[in-house]
């Protein structure tokens, strides 16, 4: 599950959140209009792998177009954080508590710089404020589930370091943290000292590192469309290198989405184009020659709402896609055809998918069978985006 989440109100994450998934949201110019936190179904975009078979397939979920596989991914739009939220105050406990089971972030920043930092309008605000603002505040959201146990297990030691991280795991199991994360941050962290002699500071670099790794963020630059936008958009790319910065206009996205709903146009998420086929009146013709010249036409990513969600996925998440499929035959029982697609994270192996399908595909497996080159694979194989994958069992 990815989470659409602004340091602030009004920077567009419900306009994000309606423009990947078509759900009914509350969308308004002042700030905190969302309280209660929505949840929608959105889409990653895959080259589909029909093509390469010379059929068309037939989704169970998610849509093809085009050869342009669709697959669903669980999004949420929270409200708008208050500042302190990591303390506790004002919506704030409500407000992490909708964000313990995310995968990932999606950090929406107003780059336009007309919100200041309760989301009031402004002029020239700096978005990179935003940027330090959040991080800091789910920074130190780690920090205190953590010292709130720290004295007693860290007495308790000198522990072992795996014991080490079981006791970390368990402490933040409520927010999908694993052993494995924990070790991985402990690596490269590589303090020599004992964690019981960490300092603050230390403990400090530890929970960041660690939100980090098991909450990592992407940010989308949205309202690009305006007039400080693009500036505002190589600013932030300057400022976090390390960070995936999508330039992005959300609200360009949802008039295009509405206007495939209404039969205007037609138009893929995510292409750079697209073509007027319905009788539209000389305003929405305006507008939407507005889109294509300010925003597909400027922007590699077209409006950027369907490059933050593959971005999150298969870059900050690293997952790949496999189809299930027959060596000799890619339809189901009920005749469709490649009907599935499943997101896996990368290293999965054949075994692994195996047991992902089902517990006694794991148990009996005795090979895979590569469905576009009929070869067979063993149970380590490691398996690669796009994938398409016969599990013979026992
Ligand atoms: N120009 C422009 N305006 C946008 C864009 N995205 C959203 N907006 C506008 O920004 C305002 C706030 O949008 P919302 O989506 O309600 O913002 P939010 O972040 O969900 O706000 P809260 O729910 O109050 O936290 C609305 O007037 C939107 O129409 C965009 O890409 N470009
Ligand atoms: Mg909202």
């Amino acid at each position: 599950m990815l989470v659409d989440l602004g340091r602030k109100p009004s920077v567009g994450k419900s306009t994000f959140f309606k423009a990947a998934t078509l759900a009914e949201v509350e969308i308004a110019s002042y700030p905190f209009t969302t309280i209660k936190a929505n949840h929608g179904i959105g889409y990653v975009k895959v080259e589909c792998i029909d093509k390469e078979f010379k059929t068309q397939c037939n989704p169970s979920h998610g849509f093809c177009i085009e050869h342009q596989r669709f697959v669903p991914i669980e999004l949420m739009d929270v409200a708008g954080l208050v500042p302190g939220a990591s303390e506790g105050k004002g919506l704030g406990n409500k407000f992490l508590d909708d964000l313990r089971q995310a995968d990932a972030f999606i950090h929406i920043v107003d780059a336009s710089g007309m919100t200041n930092e309760e989301g009031k309008i402004t002029e020239n605000y700096d978005p990179c404020n935003d940027v330090e603002f959040l991080e800091d505040e789910l920074n130190k959201w780690y920090y205190n589930i953590l010292i709130k146990v720290w004295k007693s297990f860290s007495r308790k030691t000198e522990m072992e370091k795996s014991k080490f991280s079981e006791a970390v795991a368990k402490q933040f199991s409520g927010l999908k943290v694993n052993e494995e994360q924990i070790k991985n941050v402990l690596r490269e962290l590589n303090f020599i000292e004992k964690p019981s002699t960490w300092s603050d500071e230390q403990l400090m670099k530890f929970a960041s590192a660690l939100r980090k790794e098991s909450k990592p963020m992407i940010i989308a630059a949205n309202k690009v469309d305006m007039e400080k936008g693009k500036e505002n958009y190589e600013k932030l790319k300057i400022k976090f290198p390390d960070l995936i910065i999508i330039p992005c206009s959300a609200d360009s996205e949802l008039a295009l989405r509405e206007a495939v709903k209404k039969n205007l146009i037609e138009y893929i998420p995510g292409e750079k184009d697209f073509e007027i086929v319905g009788n539209v009146s000389e305003k929405q013709k305006q507008a939407l020659e507005k889109i294509k010249k300010n925003v597909l036409g400027e922007f590699s990513t077209g409006t950027g709402v369907q490059d933050v969600l593959n971005s999150a996925v298969f870059e900050l998440l690293k997952y790949i896609a496999i189809f299930p499929a027959g060596a000799n035959k890619l339809s189901d029982s009920k005749g469709n055809v490649l009907p599935d697609c499943f997101l896996l994270p990368s290293g999965s192996t054949a075994l692994d998918f195996a047991y992902f399908l089902h517990t006694d595909f794991g148990k009996g497996f005795i090979k895979a069978i590569n469905a576009k080159t009929k070869r067979a694979l063993g149970k380590g194989y490691e398996l690669k985006h796009r994938d398409a994958l016969e599990i013979v069992v026992k």
